[in-house]
């Protein structure tokens, strides 16, 4: 059986649905984690979903996720665009990663076109609000 896809979010992203909604969308993370499981699931698949507000606690399960792991869903928030430590972290489980965000980051502000995780992930989606999520989840699917 293969091991879950493990879906990762970073800092503020306890508080969608609440949180600039304009940016953000209604959906909450629970929405996102329904969505990710509903998606897995149609696959045979199962996900661990996990959230927090500090580095150095996602950085703890990605070194946890070398080998429980079979591919990683992030939206690493605000340390997208600032934490070499994140990027160093996300090679070591040797696993197949896709990078989300709800918004197009691209459209945004200037200090938000920038990723120190694009770079080592298999694939980025950005814009499709929480629908990127299951899209990630499909090619994680395909990949591993
Ligand atoms: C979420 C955040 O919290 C921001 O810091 C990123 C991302 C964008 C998103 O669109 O999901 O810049």
């Amino acid at each position: 059986m293969a091991h879950p896809i493990w879906v990762l979010n970073g800092p503020n992203l306890n508080m969608l649905g609440t949180r600039q909604p304009d940016v953000y969308g209604h959906d909450t993370l629970s929405d996102v984690i329904a969505l990710c499981e509903k998606t897995a699931a149609a696959h045979g698949r199962t996900i661990r979903a996990e959230q927090s507000n500090h580095e150095g606690q996602i950085i703890d399960w990605i070194h946890e996720a070398r080998g429980a792991a079979s591919g990683i869903v992030i939206n690493p928030g605000g340390l997208t665009h600032t934490s070499v430590a994140l990027r160093d972290a996300l090679v070591i489980p040797e696993v197949p990663i896709i990078e989300v965000h709800i918004s197009n980051v691209h459209a945004r502000e200037d200090f938000r076109h920038h990723s120190y995780v694009s770079p080592i992930a298999n694939g980025v989606i950005a814009g499709l609000g929480i629908a990127g999520y299951g899209y990630a989840i499909e090619r994680l699917v395909a990949l591993s």
